[in-house]
């Protein structure tokens, strides 16, 4: 069985007693598609073999008591009290309490012991991951009855509102809805998708860690969806049905430009620009052309370091060597930005010596080892164990 698992299990028995179920929710990454998502635009997740293991029990009071096998941390409060916590990882359990109750669903006291192996900080979604197995595991345990896509809108509100970060819907949508060995399509604005594989004989997925750890929380993230709503405000006044970038064209930006903020301007036209490139790469990857899926990369990573703004030196210098190697065919930043991974497309034969050198070299500039992790899609949010 799987060690996580099986700590969830011992850490909760040593604690608490028996746990009642054991749910997993995975980390994601997105092929293509970033700071799309709260734009009404298209993503293009999967969920990885990465994930988080809540075991959970009820209890007869009121109690909430949490143990964080990573952290060495216990939490207790009250279910009837929610508040935040300076222990910023039993947050994540509680913003997901309070927005159950805030929507009538009574959860009583219960125990849980989280677990992952989710890199934090790294843009993987950790935790998103949290948030979809504590929503699933009290769904389960208090007999809610929610469905997955309810459950996802929730924890995406329980992000919004009690850790402050307005994420979109796709890290949530992804950990819950992922399948493995498939790419997810995403309508954010529909919520309408479709599943196909990633598959190539050729070229492996694989993610180096700038181990730059970034916050979304920092106020960065959020400025950036005021900069696109300032943009959707502006361009309101020459196109009244523009109600999102989705609606937007780059000759809608250049119309209203003589009058637009160059730095809105700017981020307007790599969110318009991303949205397109997205459903062009969905084609790539569905005619099995990864040459061009991968050039697409590259050119999102140059809008979201140069038009954007949300890299950092550490992943331009990741990406620039990925370029610069024959045999690596796309790489970009991925997720929130300003530090985490860079995904890489790179040939299946050459992936011990892309490692090597891009360590050595990112070690010579920047002090620091990365971390390579080949991605491995799996499953989404499951009970991986009951009793
Ligand atoms: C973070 C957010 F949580 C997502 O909603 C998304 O906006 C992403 O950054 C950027 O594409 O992961």
């Amino acid at each position: 069985m799987n060690l996580l698992i099986q700590d969830a299990g011992r850490y909760y028995r040593e604690h608490f007693g028996e746990p009642t179920l054991i749910v997993r929710s995975p980390g994601r990454i997105n092929l293509i598609g970033e700071h799309t998502d709260y734009n009404e635009g298209f993503v293009l997740p999967a969920s990885i073999d990465n994930a988080v293991y809540v075991s959970i029990g009820a209890r007869v009071d009121d109690q909430i008591q949490l143990f964080s096998v990573d952290y060495k941390e216990f939490y207790k409060g009250s279910s009837a009290a929610i508040s935040v916590s300076l222990q910023s990882w039993a947050n994540y359990v509680l913003a997901i309490v309070d927005v159950l109750q805030k929507a009538g669903y009574h959860c009583g006291g219960f125990n849980a012991v989280v677990r992952g192996d989710i890199p934090i900080g790294a843009g993987l979604s950790s935790s998103a991951a949290v948030e979809c197995a504590t929503i699933f595991a009290l769904n389960e345990l208090f007999g809610f009855k929610l469905d997955r896509m309810s459950m996802v809108k929730m924890a995406q509100q329980a992000e919004n509102e009690f850790i402050g970060v307005r994420c979109g819907i796709m890290d949530q949508f992804a950990s819950m809805f992922g399948k493995a060995n498939q790419v997810i399509e995403l309508d954010c604005r529909s919520l309408s998708y479709n599943y196909f594989p990633f598959e190539s004989a050729e070229y492996d997925l694989l993610l180096i860690n700038s181990r730059v750890k970034h916050s979304l929380a920092d106020s960065e993230y959020n400025l950036r969806r005021l900069d696109c709503e300032a943009g959707v405000a502006h361009l309101q006044r020459f196109y009244p049905n523009i109600t999102s970038l989705r609606d937007a064209r780059p000759e809608h930006l250049q119309q209203a430009f003589h009058s637009l903020d160059e730095k809105i301007f700017q981020r307007c036209l790599y969110v318009v620009e991303e949205i397109t490139r997205v459903k062009e790469a969905c084609e790539d990857l569905k005619l099995g052309d990864f040459i061009t899926f991968g050039k697409k990369m590259f050119s999102t990573h140059k809008g979201l370091s140069e038009l954007y703004n949300v890299s950092c030196p550490e992943l331009d210098f990741l990406v620039h060597f990925a370029a610069g190697h024959k045999d690596v065919i796309g790489a970009r930043m991925m997720g929130g930005g300003f530090g985490g991974c860079t995904l890489n497309l790179v040939k299946k034969e050459a992936l011990a010596d892309f490692i090597t050198g891009i360590s050595e070299a990112y070690l010579e500039s920047y002090g620091v080892l990365p971390e390579a992790y080949p991605v491995t899609i799996d499953e989404g949010t499951a009970v991986v164990r009951s009793s």
